[in-house]
Order: C-alpha cells, then sequence, then structure tokens
C-alpha cells in the first residue's frame, strides 16, 4: 500500500482521471482518493516510482510519496 500526497484533486472527475490512468497498467490495482486532503492511497504490484510518474504525467504533481503498511 502507497499513499501519495497530490496536488490540483479539486473534483470527483480529477479522483476518476487518476482511478482511470492507474488501471490502464493495472487492471487489478486498489485506488481510493481523498480530494478534501489532496490524499491518494493505493494498493498495486507496480513500484511506487512508476505510480508517481503516471500521476505526474496527467497534471497532478506529487509531492509526497510513502510506504504505508
Ligand atoms: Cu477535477
Amino acid at each position: 500500500m502507497y499513499t501519495f500526497k497530490v496536488s490540483g484533486m479539486t473534483c470527483p472527475s480529477c479522483a476518476s482521471s487518476i482511478k482511470a490512468v492507474l488501471k490502464r497498467k493495472d487492471p487489478e490495482i486498489e485506488v481510493s482518493v481523498d480530494i478534501q486532503h489532496q490524499i491518494v492511497k493505493v494498493k498495486s504490484s507496480l513500484n511506487r516510482e512508476a505510480l508517481a510518474d503516471m500521476i505526474n504525467d496527467i497534471g497532478y504533481p506529487v509531492e509526497k510519496s510513502e510506504n504505508a503498511s
């Protein structure tokens, strides 16, 4: 489980965009988004760097990421 602190998420469609792009690379992924706190939690077999890159690439800068159990 990884936790990403992301900026720029303002509405449910931001959350959907992030979920969609991550799901494309890992169909089994579990993603939960907390827009109010700008937090994305991910459970995936992909590594943290790869996930952060994907979120960055669609325009939501990842400010911080960490492994959370
Ligand atoms: Cu939005």
